[in-house]
């Protein structure tokens, strides 16, 4: 009865400081959002532990350490110049440095990497690897662009960023837009401009230099082991199951490819032009042929692979109807319709590859209908954790075997979904991956901030 009264009373808390962040951050409303998402899951834990809410907890979290916006001037291939606008948010340093990835979009703006920042903190906690949140980028779109351009603008944005990051301070990694190729040549440019072969300053480089194995991979896998592991609660398997995948970047490339190995059969991707379905199952290697060597659009997939696929331009994966979906392109891709379309179609389990890609609406649609669903926080921390695997094998100046470092992952998400299941049951919402991931990333950074004072 008394908990009762005391999870009202932090409700009536949570929504004042809710219309308040409203306020503060008018315009940024991704960032709202992701902030909502957390702060509609706090009131069991804050009743419980009264230390946590303390005034001022919960302000200090939603409120970045630190923001920091500049200006990325470079020259094309015809000598025009272009101004862009660079971004890092050093959000919450409470566990360990700043950690979290570069995205490099049209769509990029401070609300973006605030939301993205906001999501970091508490998957990074998840971990339990000692990395704090953080997360930055760029408006400049790569798409078009020569080899030569995007490293110009890269060395343009890191001749800025070098003065903000370091292996003890911020390590940034890639996102959207930003794989090996920008790594590289971000890397490149800070080595140059410090004079120092720091390789713990970012993570996803090259595996010759510095790099961690399966570094590229984690994300997609350890989204498809999340996903194993909600089925295997259901008495279920990914063995047999249809599967339909958003995306054609990194995390759904390898989302497809481990995906494949446990014998499901995934049978979409896409990308911002449109779909992919594929009736024989996607063809890795047309795949990453099409969109990693000559990033070309996925129509092209279709022209070249025969009968079994059809293009279907500015189409949404979900109206396809399959057992499992991942989403693993972008934020609010999938609404309350397509989640709709697809609970109509018998899907049992959705697992976020990408961050924040299912709406509010869309969460509790497959939360109410019985859906597993497993939120980005905690079903896409596999790429941070391996990053955080590569900032150890630095500091050693050792580099783990393929089969260590996947051994490791594996390791993580088991841990993440155990915790994720036991912090819901513990607060009253069994099932509820939502409320486990946040609640369990919440404690971990709210204990270290309680413990380090009013910073
Ligand atoms: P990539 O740049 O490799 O791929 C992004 C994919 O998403 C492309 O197919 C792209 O299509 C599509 N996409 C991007 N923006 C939009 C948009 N506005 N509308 C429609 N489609 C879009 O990025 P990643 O695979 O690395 O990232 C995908 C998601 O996963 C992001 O949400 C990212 O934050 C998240 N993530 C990534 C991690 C990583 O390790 N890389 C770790 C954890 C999460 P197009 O080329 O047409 O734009
Ligand atoms: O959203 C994410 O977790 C990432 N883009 C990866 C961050 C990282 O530092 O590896």
């Amino acid at each position: 009865m008394t908990k009762r009264r005391d999870e009202t009373r932090t409700t009536d808390t949570l929504d004042r400081l809710r219309a308040e962040i409203e306020d503060r951050n008018p315009a940024q409303p991704e960032f709202l959002q992701a902030v909502a998402e957390v702060l509609d899951t706090l009131a069991p834990v804050l009743a419980d532990r009264p230390e946590y809410a303390e005034p001022g907890l919960v302000e200090r979290l939603c409120e970045p350490e630190r923001q920091i916006i500049f200006r990325v001037p470079w020259q094309d291939d015809r000598g025009r110049v272009h101004v862009n606008r660079g971004f890092r948010v050093e959000f919450n340093s409470a566990l360990g440095p700043y950690k979290g990835g570069l995205r490099f979009h049209p769509s990029v703006n401070l609300g973006i990497v605030k939301f993205l920042g906001f999501e970091q903190i508490f998957k990074n906690a998840l971990t339990g690897l000692g990395i704090g949140g953080g997360k930055g980028g760029s408006d400049f779109d790569p798409r078009g662009r020569s080899d030569a351009e995007v490293m110009r603008f890269c060395q343009s944005f890191m001749t800025e960023l070098h003065r903000h990051i370091g292996a003890h301070t911020d390590v940034p990694a890639g996102d959207i837009g930003v794989g090996g190729r920008e790594i590289g040549y971000l890397f490149g440019q800070y080595r140059r401009i410090t004079n120092r072969w720091e390789a713990g300053v970012l993570t996803g480089k090259g595996p010759g230099w510095g790099g961690s194995l399966i570094r590229p991979e984690a994300t997609g896998y350890g989204n498809v082991l999340f996903t194993a592991a909600m089925l295997r609660e259901r008495g279920e398997d990914l063995e047999g199951q249809s599967v339909v995948v958003s995306g054609s970047g990194n995390v759904a490339v390898h989302t497809i490819e481990k995906l494949t190995a446990l014998g499901a059969n995934p049978i979409t991707c896409s990308d911002s032009s449109g779909y992919v379905v594929d009736e024989k199952g996607v063809d890795l290697d047309l795949l990453r042929q099409v969109k990693e060597v000559e990033r070309a659009r996925i129509g092209t997939y279709a022209q070249r692979r025969g009968a079994s696929a059809r293009f279907v331009p500015g189409g949404r994966v979900w109206e396809v109807p399959a057992d499992v979906a991942l989403p693993s392109a972008t934020q609010n891709e999938l609404d309350g319709n397509d989640a709709a379309a697809l609970i109509r179609n018998g899907v049992k389990a959705v697992s976020e590859g990408a961050n924040m890609p299912a709406t509010p609406e869309a969460v509790q649609l497959f939360q109410r209908s019985g859906v597993a669903f497993g939120p980005a926080k905690a079903a896409n921390a596999g790429g941070v954790a391996v990053s955080a695997l590569e900032m150890a094998q630095n500091a050693s100046r050792t580099a783990w075997p393929a089969v260590r470092v996947e051994e490791e992952l594996a390791r993580v998400m088991a841990d993440i979904h155990t915790t994720c299941r036991e912090t819901a049951a513990r607060y009253g919402s069994p099932g509820d991956y939502v409320t486990g991931a946040n609640i369990a990333g919440f404690e971990r950074v709210a204990e270290a901030m309680v413990a380090q004072g009013v910073i």
